[in-house]
């Protein structure tokens, strides 16, 4: 297996198609997304686009859905929840299908859509992850970074790092069969280097810094929480993800 690590959605290749692509949206989408499958939820189907976002919801019975999302941070308006884990509780999203959009997050699937197989990772479900790709036998795997509006984030670069760890099982050098390009060694690096500090990690990266200044603490604590949720939301059509 080569992993290939980008640090945003634009930063993808148009010209190649891997086996798989992993969706890292630490703050917040991806930690939402496994909350919400871990509480219970059908489905999450998400949407860069909010009208047809409204399209698809309004098709679907009222009591089996639940629209979640933010833009900067806050609940859309008219939406039933906005995009912290800690709102994906039991009563609110079992059995329920999750119709979302956020800022990145959603940006990054709709990016690798197309691709085959699509899982959805973030520090919470890290190890589900690792044991997916370490038992699928693929060729090549693209980690694809959600970023900040194009731009680089620390946390999920760090994800990313922290699942290529977690496959190159060891504290050295990451084997040269599985580092399919630098910035997949770099982000072990980083990862590293904020071992057994994930919050920390979350607290110094400015996205952290912005949802803190939300009011957002518990939630940055709740998603540095590593390997606490045994959950893979895998991609089941293009958009729609399911629990595996
Ligand atoms: O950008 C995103 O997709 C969101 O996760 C951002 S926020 O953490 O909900 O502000």
């Amino acid at each position: 297996m080569k992993l290939y690590v980008y640090h945003t959605p634009d930063e993808v290749p148009d010209d190649a198609a891997p086996d798989c692509a992993v969706a890292i949206d630490v703050l917040r989408a991806t930690s939402t997304v496994a909350a919400a499958f871990d509480a219970g939820a059908a489905a999450v189907e998400v949407f860069d686009d909010l009208d047809r976002l409204k399209d698809r919801s309004d098709a679907w019975p009222a009591a089996d859905r639940v629209c979640a999302g933010e833009r900067g941070g806050v609940r859309i308006d008219g939406f039933d929840l906005g995009n912290s884990p800690l709102e994906m509780t039991p009563d609110r999203v079992a059995g329920r299908r999750l119709f979302m959009s956020t800022t990145n997050g959603t940006r990054c699937f709709e990016r690798v859509a197309g691709i085959t197989a699509v899982v959805a990772a973030a520090l919470v479900n890290r190890h589900a992850v690792v044991r997916y790709l370490a038992d699928a036998g693929f060729g090549d795997v693209w980690l694809v970074a959600s970023g900040w509006r194009g731009t680089y984030s620390l946390e999920d670069t760090a994800c990313a790092g922290a699942i290529v760890d977690g496959l190159a099982r060891g504290g050295g050098a990451i084997p040269a069969e599985l580092a399919g390009n630098d910035a997949a060694t770099a982000a072990v690096s980083l990862y590293r280097q904020w071992q057994g500090r994930p919050e920390a990690l979350l607290r110094a990266a400015n996205h952290g810094r912005r949802l803190l200044r939300l009011g957002c603490a518990d939630d940055l604590a709740w998603c540095a929480r590593l390997d606490t949720l045994d959950v893979l939301p895998v991609q089941t059509a293009p958009g729609v993800l399911e629990r595996a």
